[in-house]
């Protein structure tokens, strides 16, 4: 198969795989070609297709696998990124319902809000933080569309790193004086606490994840935009979603966020 054909041909199963909600089997195995360079073609191609058929733009962009932990479960040494959509956006206060996932767990994270171009090679953690208007609690629902969660890294990054909502506070901080490796974070679930952890958890520094990701883009000609929101990546495990659960997560300085499932 031509390789137009092979990232047209997983891009199309992925994109329907999520429209009609069911699993698909990771494609490594039917794709020996299928390397991480390829991968981001398909992910390329399959934001294409959903900005057409569903009418919407992109938002902004993602960070996945930023945690050592996950890197370790999957023996890779790298996060992946992702792009997130405007019609990914979910608000505080609305009650979520599941019809439209397959099946999806939710993570804590940060999001930066940018109101300046980044653009790599050469972005440090001081080039993240001085284009960073704002930062603000957010929470990322992520659905893989492979069978049981199981991938490996080509498969994930096609994938768009698994993404499929996502919702930040309204509260806007600006990041100024914030010590974003020790700000502390808990995670609650119907209440009951099920993580604590602080911004180190990403890469030592979450404006390092989204600098890694800004070096990575300009190889394609692509940047950071400014308006474009960026979630760091997750402070913690990801936890299943079943109807009924509220999940709230709170920063230190920064503020809570709580989202609510239903049927
Ligand atoms: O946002 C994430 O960290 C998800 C990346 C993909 C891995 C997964 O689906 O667990
Ligand atoms: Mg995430």
């Amino acid at each position: 198969m031509i390789k137009t054909d092979v990232i047209n041909q997983i891009a199309d199963e992925l994109y329907k795989a999520e429209r009609d909600r069911f699993e698909v089997d990771k494609f490594v195995d039917r794709f020996s070609e299928l390397d991480i360079e390829l991968a981001y073609q398909v992910q390329e191609r399959l934001i294409e297709i959903k900005c057409q058929e569903e009418k919407t733009k992109i938002a902004g962009r993602k960070l996945g696998l930023t945690s050592r932990a996950k890197q370790e479960m999957m023996g890779v040494h790298e996060p992946t990124y992702g792009v997130l959509l405007e019609n990914m956006q979910l608000f505080e206060g609305e009650q979520v319902t599941l019809e439209s996932f397959i099946h999806p767990k939710i993570e804590p994270e940060i999001a930066f809000i940018f109101d300046k171009e980044v653009k790599g090679p050469i972005i440090t953690v001081a080039d993240i933080l001085a284009a960073t208007a704002f930062i603000t609690p957010a929470m990322e629902i992520i659905d893989s569309r492979y069978r049981n969660f199981r991938f490996t890294l080509p498969d994930v990054v096609a994938d768009n790193s698994s993404s499929s909502r996502y919702l930040i506070s309204e509260k806007l901080i600006p990041v100024d004086h914030i010590d974003l490796r020790l700000m502390g974070m808990v995670f609650k679930k119907n209440g009951e606490i099920v993580a604590t952890s602080a911004g180190a958890s990403v890469m030592g520094h979450p404006a390092r994840a989204v600098a890694w990701m800004a070096n990575q883009l300009v190889k394609k000609g692509q940047s950071i935009k400014a308006g474009e929101v960026v979630l760091s990546g997750a402070l913690s495990e990801a936890f299943t979603i079943t109807s009924g659960d509220h999940f709230s997560v709170s920063f230190d300085r920064m503020g809570s966020l709580k989202a609510s499932f239903t049927n």
